[in-house]
């Protein structure tokens, strides 16, 4: 039905693509173009809806012609592509950054003010796609902005989901999920392209057969499976004309199920059987660190990485590619345990499909892929059950055996006679069920195994990996996570980039390296007070969002001490709940006045994923806590807390900009990078924070006098866990134990007791992640924060050197390092 690719010599056919004229005229002919034409609206009678899209189609027409030449010049030149596969890309709206990379920003906001248009309304409309679940998703999108920037040949593989992370919204102080349709009001920025359809299978079982070389082969004979249909999003580079591609996948049903429609006596059920297919993409699992084991979970990565991988294989490499140069063209990189089920596919395709023998296949199997671990959580290390895998991809279950078959031999041979090394190495786990270990099997097949901050691939070394670590000390890595600075500077932050640009000029946005520039300006008394300009701008930018999106104020003049990252244990939000009701409990007590407070507003934005219990009632305990603050008059002015629902990327772009203080406050050990912390010190705030992540990077760096450093090491958490007992700093420390009790009383709950239960036995008897153990060494750093806050001068010029000297955290040079560590492209 799609037909052969048109071959011709016609002139028309050879060159360039043609792309809008880049001016004022040439941008409003080609939106009211779209306008017209695409939404088939006149503009006098269109709404902001049917603007944002003809105007979201304009810019997508002037990347169209970059990416069509991207595409030309790629397959010409047959480097070595970056495929990333990733279950998540956080993406952000688009339009502001594709503005930003075209260049054209200027010119729209011309083009649409010449319309009698507001682009500013146009950019609200924007829906984000919410395709992933936090830092790991959003670490994604960063590298491939910056592969893109860097011209970078690479691929990033995803899925489509129709509904992304769940919008948050409170009712009664209780977080409440509404599912994100975010393609309901239309999506201008994606294009799907069905000649690229991917057919994948799933269940039946295995049988073997004799080739017609007389070779017995195995063979998988599946009992159903779907099509995946590919959605294109442009990816910019920044100003350099080039346009990389996302290439994410929507499950559809095959004819078959059409057929079974047609034939079928049970329409309805035929039908149903149709909606099951679609289901795969249908929603992100909201899941953050424990993953649920779930089937459709597994469909989906099984899914995405089939489709990726065939498309890569038969529709990518030219026709005639000779398959044992693949790792000179292709490699993989395993965006956590998600896609690691692409190491049995890719030995499935070479063996069973394309006629290798296994270990020719093996060999280019381990030189295609890399894997990249982000956490250290035991739990959130992915297992499947052997039952499910084997229900569900039998062929791969039995690859994954072989695999493992041949690993242990050779475990078996570096250390003989461990036994018990070899049951601790093994891919299979016994207990508590059979299962596959995911990571284990990445670190197999991988060439290279990387943590994502220094302290964590040591702790992954160590810890985590010890065994294979041992046996492959060179296959261990480090890759410091990075942020792009476009996205999170240059957009976000338009004053504190004016500034800098001004001062030092533009070359920072692509070589961060260059804001140490600045450091020689910390000491000059004009630009600080420039600097303090530009943080000002941003919270009234701040308060002007918060006033409409959540009926928030926000008092100014006060320190803005912000935690924005998704609700967990670990990352202890309720460590600064304690420290907001110890202030308040000061002040309440008569133990200090409330003029000798520093004024500060805590802004809190976390989602908790929906099954995590006692997340939520944490979520619930925050906002319980603001109310009562909020309504206090005894405080007024000098603490408040606001907890704005749905904390997004689009919020982050507005928040982080306008913090002062930022809190990294982790249980040592606990968090592997952080990425908002490097947001933070970037756009000049000062972190308080553990010695945890690319805390310790940051802390290196900016140095020891402009960092709040406090808490345990992960030796010293080690060393305490045995028999840790956090009632004992309840006993012994008589402001945790006022705190705790104030807590405790009801008092911000209507005298409700039972409703901050939860919460408070969990701190006073488990205590998991040693809140209690930390809470003393806290409260002393923000005394430590808020001496250093009196001084603005001070103040300012810490937070310039945060600035200059957090360069490193670029996702350009974490790019850099993939390439040189692990990539070799
Ligand atoms: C995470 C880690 O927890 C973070 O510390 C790390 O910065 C990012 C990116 O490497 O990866 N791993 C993980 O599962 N999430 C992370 O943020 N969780 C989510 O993305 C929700």
């Amino acid at each position: 039905r799609i037909g052969p690719t048109f071959r011709t010599s016609h002139p028309l056919a050879s060159g360039p693509v043609v792309q809008p004229a880049p001016t004022v005229d040439g941008f409003v002919e080609t939106f009211l173009g779209e306008l017209n034409y695409g939404q088939g609206v006149l503009l006098s009678q269109s709404t902001v809806n049917d603007q944002y899209l003809a105007l979201a189609r304009t810019v997508r027409r002037y990347l169209m012609a970059d990416w069509l030449e991207t595409g030309a010049r790629r397959r010409q030149a047959q480097q070595k592509t970056v495929a990333y596969l990733s279950a998540e890309y956080l993406l952000g709206r688009q339009l502001g950054n594709n503005l930003l990379a075209t260049n054209l920003q200027d010119v729209a906001d011309a083009a649409m003010s010449r319309c009698g248009i507001d682009i500013a309304s146009l950019r609200a409309q924007e829906v984000e796609p919410g395709l992933g679940n936090g830092g790991l998703g959003r670490l994604a999108a960063c590298f491939v902005d910056s592969l893109a920037t860097m011209d970078v040949p690479c691929i990033g593989y995803g899925i489509r989901y129709e509904y992304g992370i769940f919008r948050q919204t409170f009712e009664g102080d209780r977080q409440v999920e509404v599912p994100d349709s975010w393609l309901s009001l239309g999506s201008p920025w994606e294009f799907p392209h069905p000649e690229r359809q991917v057919l994948v299978h799933f269940g039946g079982r295995t049988e073997e057969v004799t080739d017609e070389n007389g070779r017995v082969v195995c063979r998988w004979v599946p009992d159903w499976n779907v099509v995946g249909m590919p959605y294109h999003y442009m990816v910019p580079g920044h100003r350099n004309g080039v346009v990389n591609t996302l290439r994410l996948w929507s499950a559809k049903a095959t004819q078959a199920f059409d057929l079974q429609i047609f034939n079928s006596g049970d329409y309805a059920e035929a039908v149903r059987a149709q909606t099951f297919a679609e289901n795969i993409s249908k929603v992100l699992y909201p899941e953050d660190s424990t993953p649920q084991g779930k089937e459709l979970r597994l469909q989906q990565q099984y899914f995405f990485v089939a489709c990726s991988l065939h498309d890569f294989i038969d529709n990518t490499l030219p026709h005639d590619f000779d398959l044992r140069r693949l790792p000179e063209r292709l490699v993989v990189q395993l965006n956590d345990t998600h896609p690691v089920i692409a190491i049995p596919e890719l030995m499935r395709i070479l063996v069973d499909r394309k006629g290798f023998d296994w270990d020719e296949a093996w060999d280019i199997t381990k030189r295609c892929f890399a894997y990249t671990c982000h956490t250290l959580l035991p739990e959130a290390l992915e297992v499947w059950s052997v039952e499910l895998l084997g229900r569900l991809l039998p062929r791969h279950l039995e690859i994954i055996y072989r695999i493992n078959e041949e690993f242990l031999e050779e475990v078996r041979e570096a250390f003989p006679g461990d036994e018990m090394l070899v049951r601790r190495m093994s891919v299979i786990a016994e207990h508590p069920e059979r299962s596959v270990r995911m990571a284990y099997l990445a670190t197999v097949a991988g060439s290279k195994v990387n943590g994502v901050a220094e302290l964590h691939s040591q702790l992954l070394r160590d810890k985590v990996l010890p065994d294979f670590s041992r046996m492959w000390p060179d296959k261990f890595t480090n890759v410091t996570n990075g942020i792009t600075p476009r996205r999170f500077v240059l957009l976000a932050n338009r004053r504190l980039s004016d500034l800098v640009t001004d001062t030092i000029g533009d070359g920072w946005v692509t070589d961060l390296d260059r804001l140490r520039e600045l450091e020689p300006y910390a000491d000059d008394a004009s630009f600080r007070a420039a600097f303090r300009e530009v943080k000002q701008g941003n919270k009234e930018r701040l308060a002007a969002l918060l006033r409409v999106r959540d009926g928030l104020e926000i008092p100014q003049d006060s320190m803005l001490d912000v935690m924005v990252k998704r609700l967990h244990e670990y990352k202890r939000q309720t460590l600064k709940l304690l420290h907001i009701v110890s202030l308040y409990d000061d002040v309440v007590s008569g133990r200090v006045a409330a003029e000798d407070l520093t004024p500060r507003t805590v802004v809190f934005g976390a989602k908790a994923a929906p099954g995590y219990h006692l997340a939520k009632e944490i979520i619930f305990l925050v906002n319980a806590v603001a109310d009562t603050v909020n309504a206090d008059p005894r405080v007024a002015g000098r603490l408040s807390v606001a907890f704005p629902a749905n904390y997004n990327v689009t919020l982050a772009e507005k928040l982080i900009p306008a913090a002062d203080l930022s809190e990294q406050i982790s249980l040592a050990g606990k968090e592997a990078s952080g990425t908002g912390n490097m947001k933070f010190a970037l756009n000049g705030a000062l972190t308080i924070g553990t010695d945890d992540g690319a805390n310790v990077e940051i802390r290196r760096l900016v140095g020891d006098d402009h960092f709040f450093l406090f808490g345990m090491t992960e030796p010293e958490v080690e060393r305490l866990r045995p028999g840790y007992t956090p009632s004992m700093y309840y006993e012994e420390d008589a402001r945790l134990r006022s705190t705790i009790d104030l807590l405790a009383s009801g008092h911000f709950t209507g005298g409700d007791r039972q409703a901050v239960a939860p919460v408070i036995d969990n701190l006073l008897h488990q205590d998991a992640f040693m809140a209690l153990a930390d809470f003393r060494s806290y409260l002393d750093a923000q005394e430590r924060v808020e001496a250093a806050y009196a001084d603005p001068d001070a103040w300012s010029r810490s937070a310039i050197l945060n600035v200059a000297r957090s360069g490193f955290f670029s996702s350009d040079r974490s790019m850099r390092d993939y390439l040189d560590r692990i990539w070799h492209a």
